[in-house]
């Protein structure tokens, strides 16, 4: 029997039905982890917005509960959005959110849990004081929103950012308290760019160990751009006395700057996890069908995996990776080792029973990096989606691309191509690496958004010997894929028609002039998470 809803994720988290956004007030809080996540709990398509709430003990297992903060009160009547958890000194939990008022004005309020015996903190109620930040004269009230997690400083107040705009320029302001109940703009605002509105503000501490809290410290500033629906961020140095934020000379804001994920991921959001001792990243990937698509399907939006972020070694960046226990749900394995791809061939990866459902370590060397094409000076500052989308998996080349064909039908008509194209550099300079992901023969339906996704990752291939890994997870409609060790992510949505369930293959492919070698190789089959929603199937 077909499945009636074959693009649904196995191992991606949603909850059964309804349109989700970004994930809200993440935390780890006595031995379970928290999703909230902007939800419409009467329709596919955004709007009547919620948190709704869902909890884990291996964020991969999640069982949902019924919302947490739903419109009560004049302070949130039109609207219950973004926002985030801060654990206080007495181990209460508290989440600020954006409340839409009755005149449709954006304020901030502040819930409690109703029952701090409650293990799962089911119900939050939110105090008669609210709002406890409504706009200032001066701001935007209609895009001031999406508090953060606050921080406290040596003097013992809180502190938190606001996302909002002024014209064309985004805001990160940022407000203190001494109670968590009487809040203050601070003199000035933490940072500003000319980008429009900054919305779903990250700000937080890295280094080069994952703890994030050992060694040479930096701060992040995260940014989610509404006009571009990317998300970008800065690092460097944040001085709690002055409470200034300066970033590393070497790094932009907006636009031109560093992004988390190079594909659909949006509005995301940090946490520290004490469990063990990380910092974890939850963002949304909406979805590039139709309206009329998810009306039908019943559901639109999923959550990213979550990440692991660090800050790289060589300081110029930060790293992501899967949790670990998404390996949990590895199931049959198919291993290759030192195969040779020829240019111009490929060959599909055989032995999984679920191609529409695995997770995909692979790590190419290219033979001969001399054959890598000259990058086109006319390239020169374009950004990498404008130079991918010119040279898509099709377009032949020198070295690369070469990478994988996923979701992929059995005719090879339908298939997403996660790949890497090699060019040299300028003068002597190092070659120039493109990570793309082309969706542009995913699907047997045209009326689908096939956006290419890509980004230039920052390896110097000459030093690895023309290696680079690539890590994709497969699910159904995700393609979430990882790039030399987690240096770039992009996430795609797809949605095959033919490709689907077990007729998804998975293919090795090189279309450059070199040859290529796969060192290894080693895919799983993936077993679906347990979503449920009964308390007591939570994995224990
Ligand atoms: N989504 C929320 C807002 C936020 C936006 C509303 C970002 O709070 O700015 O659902 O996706």
């Amino acid at each position: 029997v077909d499945d009636p809803d074959p693009l649904r994720t196995g191992f991606h988290f949603q909850p059964p039905s309804h349109w989700i956004n970004d994930p809200n007030g993440v935390m780890y809080y006595k031995g379970v982890y928290h999703l909230f996540y902007q939800y419409n709990p009467k329709a596919a398509v955004w709007g009547n917005i919620v948190w709704a709430h869902a909890v884990s003990t291996d964020l991969v297992n999640w069982v949902t509960l019924q919302p947490a903060i739903y419109p009560t009160a004049p302070f949130d009547v039109n609207g219950c959005w973004s926002g985030s958890a801060t654990v206080l000194p007495d181990s209460t939990p508290a989440i600020m959110y954006t409340g839409i008022d009755g005149d449709g004005l954006q304020v901030q309020n502040v819930a409690y849990p109703k029952d701090l015996s409650d293990p799962y903190l089911r119900e939050w109620v939110k105090p008669d004081y609210n709002p406890v930040i409504a706009p200032n004269a001066g701001v935007n009230a209609t895009a001031f929103r999406d508090p953060t997690t606050a921080w406290r400083g040596p003097d013992g107040l809180w502190r938190l950012v606001i996302g909002t705009k002024d014209n064309h320029r985004g805001l990160a302001v940022l407000y203190r308290s001494r109670d968590f109940k009487r809040w203050a703009p601070a003199r000035r605002v933490l940072h500003y760019g000319d980008t429009g509105m900054w919305e779903c503000p990250d700000f937080y501490p890295v280094s080069t160990s994952p703890g994030a809290v050992l060694g040479d410290v930096k701060h992040v500033l995260k940014v989610s751009l509404d006009l571009t629906r990317f998300e970008y961020y800065t690092f460097g140095a944040y001085d709690h006395a002055t409470e200034t934020y300066v970033p590393d000379a070497a790094l932009a804001d907006g636009n031109d700057g560093l992004r988390y994920d190079y594909g659909n991921f949006y509005a995301s959001k940090t946490f520290l996890d004490q469990a063990k001792q990380r910092r974890i990243l939850w963002g949304w990937a909406n979805e590039s069908d139709s309206t009329e698509d998810d009306v039908r399907k019943g559901w639109a939006g999923v959550q990213a995996i979550p990440r692991k972020i660090w800050l790289a070694l060589d300081g110029k960046q930060l790293m992501q990776w899967p949790v670990a226990e998404v390996e949990s749900l590895r199931g049959n394995h198919v291993n290759i080792t030192d195969r040779l791809v020829e240019a111009g061939s490929y060959f599909e990866v055989q032995g999984l029973m679920s191609p529409a459902q695995a997770d995909v370590e692979v790590s190419f060397a290219a033979m001969d990096l001399d054959k890598a094409e000259p990058f086109d000076p006319a390239w020169r500052g374009a950004d990498a989606q404008t130079v991918c989308a010119a040279q898509g998996a099709d377009v032949k080349g020198g070295v690369g691309p070469f990478g994988l064909w996923v979701l992929a039908s059995d005719e090879l008509k339908e298939r997403t191509a996660v790949f890497f194209r090699v060019f040299k550099g300028e003068g002597d300079g190092k070659h120039v690496v493109l990570m793309c992901n082309d969706p542009s023969r995913s699907s047997y339906a045209d009326h689908l958004y096939k956006p290419t996704f890509a980004g230039f990752i920052d390896v110097d291939i000459t030093k690895t010997g023309g290696k680079i890994p690539l890590r994709t997870l497969i699910d159904h409609s995700m393609v979430e894929s990882f790039g030399g060790h987690g240096r770039m992510s992009i996430l795609s949505r797809v949605y095959p028609t033919k490709a689907v369930g077990d007729k998804a293959r998975l293919y090795v492919f090189n279309h450059g002039d070199s040859d290529v070698k796969v060192t290894h190789l080693n895919a799983y089959d993936m077993r679906s998470a347990k979503i449920s929603n009964h308390i007591d199937q939570l994995t224990r």
